[in-house]
């Protein structure tokens, strides 16, 4: 009998509406802000005809209502392999490497996405993943207490790896399987209350680092926030107040600028949140708190690891303007860091523009100086001229027009900096920058994608098309 499967892009399409389902029911805040997130894209689309057409063209305004990223933090390399054949299941694989212990994070991560333009079209849900590394962590003896409890968890259902085992041996799932699979995966990223530890081993798991207390003293890999990506983050920024929702003190990335490059991100503080922690083996439960009774057998306390957060999203820059930005926002941070409370936001953004100044800014410069990636297309104009010309000739002839590609992954800085609000300004430890891509590699079981190498093949490929359609047409 043959087998009929559902696409992965329609498995990741349903997983990512289950998912934000979840997190709305989870965390009240973030469905007000994807309303928020709505109204202002909605806005901007009515009051910029052009905007609308471009992403028309790059097939972005059809996903932008349902795009949304998410985050989880694992416990131990077999978590992070497995975590890499269920995200296969819906065609999204592992693209870059980010090591955030130079900003005292003590993890390193990959974002698993769908890399193909057709797939990043239909849904382009991804999960910035990061994994704990424990070697970090000084204290020997507390190193030692969470390596064993991490490794007697178990994070998946039997069911969802009995389904995740049945697309790699049948090359996809059934209809049924896929429904099945949604439901089973939905499970790890859970947020499970109850606590795998006593409060004393939480705090000083706690005291050791915020976050090995968010990995290490719970069940699963709760979602730690989900994304939606708004066209006008300024704006929505400004609104979150009038909607109860107090934004980090600035926006991370770039500035504001007419041409919108790589990615800003701002976030609202993670929730304090009930806990139950495990009873110390033979002492009795402690007392109450205001939510009411523990269950039985645990005490009550509190954890902060939920959060929101909002994108925008421009275009992807080649090396050469990676290192642009690199040194102007290194140049920035060396003259104002900002601060956790906000107490310097002003003068930190007026120097991010002041030196971001240096960034040449409308698309003409940013395609001509080699600094972003476009999307090539014929534009429909017979081409009298020779087709093997360089694409910047194509396109000031008119024969080629040129769209911004989107950037569609991470950035280490920004990403520290909303680590960094989530765990409080105490927890703003240093670690020796340790980059360790081989050994992620190792855990993952495969190695990462190069993100600049997935651009630049877009890029060429387009302009293959482009260049083939043109032969074609009659001159
Ligand atoms: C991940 C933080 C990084 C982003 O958007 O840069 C991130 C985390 O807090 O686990 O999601
Ligand atoms: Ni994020």
């Amino acid at each position: 009998m043959t087998r009929t499967h559902t696409p992965p892009d329609e498995i990741r399409a349903r997983f990512a509406r289950a998912m934000s389902a979840m997190y709305r029911a989870e965390v009240p805040a973030y469905g007000t802000l994807v309303t928020l997130v709505e109204t202002v894209n909605a806005q901007a689309l009515a009051g910029d005809a052009a905007l609308a057409a471009r992403l028309a063209t790059t097939g972005e305004l059809a996903r932008i209502t349902e795009e949304r990223h998410g985050a989880i933090r694992l416990g131990t390399a077999a978590e992070l392999a497995t975590m890499r054949r269920l995200f296969a299941v819906m065609g999204m694989v592992p693209v870059g490497y980010y090591d955030l212990s130079v900003a005292g994070v003590p993890v390193h991560s990959t974002a698993f996405r769908p890399v193909d333009p057709a797939a990043l079209a239909h849904n382009p849900f991804r999960v910035f993943t990061s994994l704990l590394r424990l070697e970090l962590i000084a204290d020997v003896a507390l190193r030692e207490a969470a390596a064993d409890i991490l490794a007697q968890r178990r994070i998946f259902t039997p069911d969802c790896l009995a389904l995740i085992a049945r697309a790699e041996a049948e090359g996809g799932l059934t209809a049924a399987e896929a429904r099945q699979f949604v439901t089973e995966a939905l499970e790890t990223f859970r947020w499970h209350e109850e606590a795998n530890v006593t409060a004393g081993l939480y705090h000083r798991l706690h005291e050791a680092h915020r976050l090995v207390a968010d990995v290490v003293a719970f069940r699963g890999p709760h979602i730690n926030h989900l994304t939606p990506r708004t066209l006008d983050i300024d704006a929505v920024q400004a609104r979150m107040p009038d909607e109860g929702i107090t934004p980090k003190a600035v926006i991370e990335g770039p500035p504001a600028r007419r041409v919108p490059i790589l990615l800003r991100q701002t976030s609202f503080k993670a929730l304090e949140e009930p806990v139950a922690f495990l009873a110390p083996e033979g002492v009795a439960p402690e007392g109450t708190t205001p939510e009411g009774q523990a269950p039985e057998g645990m005490s009550r306390g509190r954890h902060t690891a939920r959060f929101g957060e909002i994108e925008q999203r421009g275009l992807a820059l080649t090396s050469k303007g990676q290192a642009l930005y690199d040194r102007l926002l290194a140049e920035t941070r060396a003259r104002v860091t900002p601060k956790a409370d906000g107490s310097n936001a002003a003068q930190y953004l007026a120097t991010l523009s002041e030196v971001f100044a240096a960034f040449p800014d409308d698309l003409d410069s940013l395609r001509l100086q080699g600094l972003g990636y476009f999307r090539y297309t014929p534009t429909g104009l017979a081409a009298q001229t020779d087709l093997t010309r360089p694409a910047a000739e194509l396109v000031a002839a008119g024969v080629l027009r040129a769209d911004p590609i989107t950037y569609e992954d991470f950035l280490p800085v920004s990403a520290a900096g909303i680590f960094q609000s989530n765990l409080g300004d105490s927890a703003a430890q240093t670690f020796e920058a340790n980059p360790n891509r081989a050994r992620f590699e190792a855990d993952l079981g495969a190695p990462v994608i190069d993100l600049h190498q997935l651009y630049a093949e877009a890029e060429a490929a387009s302009l293959a098309r482009a260049r083939a359609a043109l032969a074609q047409s009659p001159h």
